[in-house]
């Protein structure tokens, strides 16, 4: 435990330094706090990416325990702001379902760059390390470079990957996936697609059709739809979060990208506002750097002052 605690810590750690410098920056003066002091605590929250609504509650919580006499020193706000993470990031989480019946297919979806292909194989590779049989389907005919980055992983991960032409027919592919899968009966199915922008018609409507070929096989497939989005863009990801929401039945999160940026903070507004069940966070490009969401290990990587 304490191991996976230390990479989220370190994949954390400069979001931990923009939540926890906005509050340890309250104490630097030792005048009594104003109107002002409570301004530049929310802009520093917002700063964090915690988003509007985190923010005014987190701060009116705040300005009224210190005006009660209940703040003394860092620690106390620090203390506030963890458990009031920490409780909205635990609400409604799940771990991914399996279908007892045969294969499980996960739908991967998001932007162009999200990390969906990156996502996909560390997933196929937590999977097998279950002990799982796991299949990729290379349903991202659209970008040149993404079947052979598919296939890399599926060497690297070693698991078979449906793939077919760049430029072809993603249906098609998620069509004879979904088939391979059921006659080999592997446990997972997850199936890799191209990155769609609202604004690029005929991607967003390959979607359904993808949905509709893998219905053939197998009609109540995708038992998830991943919805994976770039926590590296802080608001953006809240962006990707409400369009995508909306569009492609996501059924869980993923967010990529949290090492090395400040950026952690969108996960708690993303999940304040949407309250999507977050599988997964991504913090780096190995294998292993996908780890199940675990709201109190977040909120304690981000909110622990010791530095080991
Ligand atoms: N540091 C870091 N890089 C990542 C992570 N996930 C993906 N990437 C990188 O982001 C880039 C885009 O990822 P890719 O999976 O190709 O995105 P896709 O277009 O959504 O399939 C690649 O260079 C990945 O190696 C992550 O969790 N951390
Ligand atoms: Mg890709």
């Amino acid at each position: 435990m304490k191991g996976i605690f230390n990479i989220f810590k370190k994949g954390l750690q400069k979001t931990k330094t923009s939540i926890l410098r906005s509050f340890e920056s309250l104490f630097s003066g030792t005048q009594k706090w104003d109107e002002n002091t409570y301004k530049k605590l929310e802009e520093s929250l917002i700063r964090a990416d915690l988003g509007v609504n985190v923010t005014m509650n987190l701060t009116k919580d705040i300005k009224e325990r210190y005006e009660r006499g209940e703040i003394q020193t860092a620690d106390d706000i620090i203390e506030i702001g963890s458990s009031t993470i920490t409780k909205i990031l635990e609400t409604d989480n799940r771990p991914i379902h399996e279908n007892p019946n045969g294969p499980t297919v996960i739908l991967m979806v998001g932007v162009n760059g999200s990390g969906k292909t990156t996502t996909t194989g560390k997933l196929a590779w937590k999977l097998k390390q279950e002990g799982k049989s796991v299949m990729l389907a290379a349903c991202d005919t659209f970008r040149a470079a993404a079947i052979e980055q598919l296939k890399l992983w599926g060497e690297r991960v070693d698991c078979p990957v449906v793939a077919g032409k760049h430029g072809g027919d993603a249906a098609a592919i998620a069509f004879d996936a979904t088939k391979s899968a059921l006659a080999k009966n592997v446990d997972y199915l997850i199936i890799d697609t191209a990155g769609r922008q609202h604004t690029r018609a005929d991607l967003m409507e390959e979607l359904p059709k993808i949905l509709r070929t893998i219905r053939k096989n197998i009609p109540e497939a995708p038992h998830e739809v991943i919805l994976v989005v770039d926590g590296s863009t802080g608001t953006n990801a809240m962006v990707q979060a409400r369009q995508f929401g909306e569009a492609c039945g996501v059924t869980g999160l993923a967010v990529t990208k949290l090492d090395g940026t400040g950026k952690g903070g969108v996960v708690v507004a993303i999940k304040d506002e949407k309250n999507f069940p977050i599988h997964y966070i991504g913090l780096g490009e190995q294998p292993e750097d996908l780890q199940p969401f675990d709201a109190r290990m977040f909120a304690d990587a981000i909110f622990s002052r010791d530095t080991d």
